[in-house]
């Protein structure tokens, strides 16, 4: 008898498909994010479960699905699944590294750009037929080449980061839990590694791609948002949360801060709308990963990865090997 899986989102077609082969696929067709509710009926009688990082797998979420398996999530990141609770309940838990690394490093660069350079305002300004004559001063920005990049967190993509920088002439400084080898930072600008605080206080543009936890809440909040110069641009490309989204409101309101280019809020979908009413921000819906090739690889990955935890193999992916044991 084929296991029984739940895909939790549209995926695409083809690897719908693939995981038919091996399972008893049931999938959510609607774009809505599943509630806890939803989720337990959903998850009642699965063996594995493919996810987004919009759901949220709680424990209580793990405590109403007894056969479960594995929890494979299609992102890197899997603050949205307590691993904790299904370790304890014997689950595997997977993630999608690497594959998205280059991707999401060029959109970090794309929102940098945008932000120091104002392009997404320079079109709004544009298209509202305000470009009449030349002025000296219309729409000046910040430079992005030769500046210092900060950059706080320096796992895989912060370092696909710091090494397209080389091209701009920059400096490369950086905080992180742990410094990283000497090869590592040498591959990486050179990128020097400071303390949080020097890092906001000498940053000409500080982006941050950092796990969201509960060590990580607020890494930027209104007292580090007043240590960086009020010519910079701050870019979060890597979880709502990590901002205090109402003290960057209020600093790109003051202008105390030049720009921001966010890909992640706080509640997204639902963010601030406050945002909307800036002209120095620029905004993306969590598409820091979502080219087309990207997309694919995560995926097939997040596929390989349940087939392999309901084969008995090792999942290439696993984040909690502990649990291994045989099905
Ligand atoms: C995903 C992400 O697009 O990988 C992550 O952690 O945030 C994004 O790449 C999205 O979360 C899909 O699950």
């Amino acid at each position: 008898m084929k296991a029984r899986i739940f895909v939790t989102r549209a995926v695409f077609p083809e690897v719908l498909e693939r995981l038919s082969q091996h399972f008893e696929v049931e999938s959510n067709q609607d774009d809505d994010i599943l509630s806890a509710d939803e989720l337990k009926q959903k998850l009642r009688g699965m063996d594995g479960v493919f996810a987004t990082s919009s759901e949220r797998i709680s424990a209580d979420v793990i405590a109403a699905a007894p056969g479960l398996k594995a929890i494979c999530n299609m992102a890197v990141g899997f603050n949205n699944i307590d691993i904790e609770a299904a370790t304890c309940a014997g689950i595997m838990v997977t993630n999608t590294p690497e594959v998205l690394n280059e991707t999401t490093a060029d959109f970090a660069w794309a929102l940098l750009m945008a932000a120091a350079r104002r392009v997404s305002e320079s079109e709004h300004w544009l298209r509202a037929g305000n470009w009449t004559k030349w002025r000296y001063d219309t729409l000046l920005g910040a430079d992005v080449h030769g500046a210092t990049l900060g950059i706080i967190g320096m796992g895989r993509i912060g370092q696909a980061i710091a090494r397209r920088s080389t091209g701009f002439n920059m400096k490369v400084i950086y905080h992180n839990r742990t410094r990283l080898a000497p090869e590592l930072e040498a591959r990486a600008n050179d990128a020097q590694y400071v303390s949080k605080e020097e890092l906001l206080r000498t940053a000409d543009h500080v982006m941050l791609v950092l796990p969201y936890s509960p060590a990580t809440h607020h890494t930027i909040g209104a007292a580090e948002l007043a240590l960086m110069k009020p010519s910079a641009t701050l870019v979060n490309i890597a979880r709502g949360g990590i901002v205090d989204d109402a003290a960057l409101i209020v600093a790109l309101r003051a202008n105390r801060l030049a720009a921001a280019g966010l890909d992640v809020f706080e509640n997204e979908p639902a963010f601030d709308p406050e945002f909307l009413t800036l002209s120095n921000v620029v905004l993306t819906p969590h598409i820091a990963s979502a080219s087309e090739p990207t997309r694919r690889a995560m995926t097939d990955c997040a596929a390989d990865n349940l087939i392999a935890a309901l084969s008995g193999a090792t999942p290439p992916n696993i984040l909690n090997p502990e649990v291994q044991r045989k099905i």
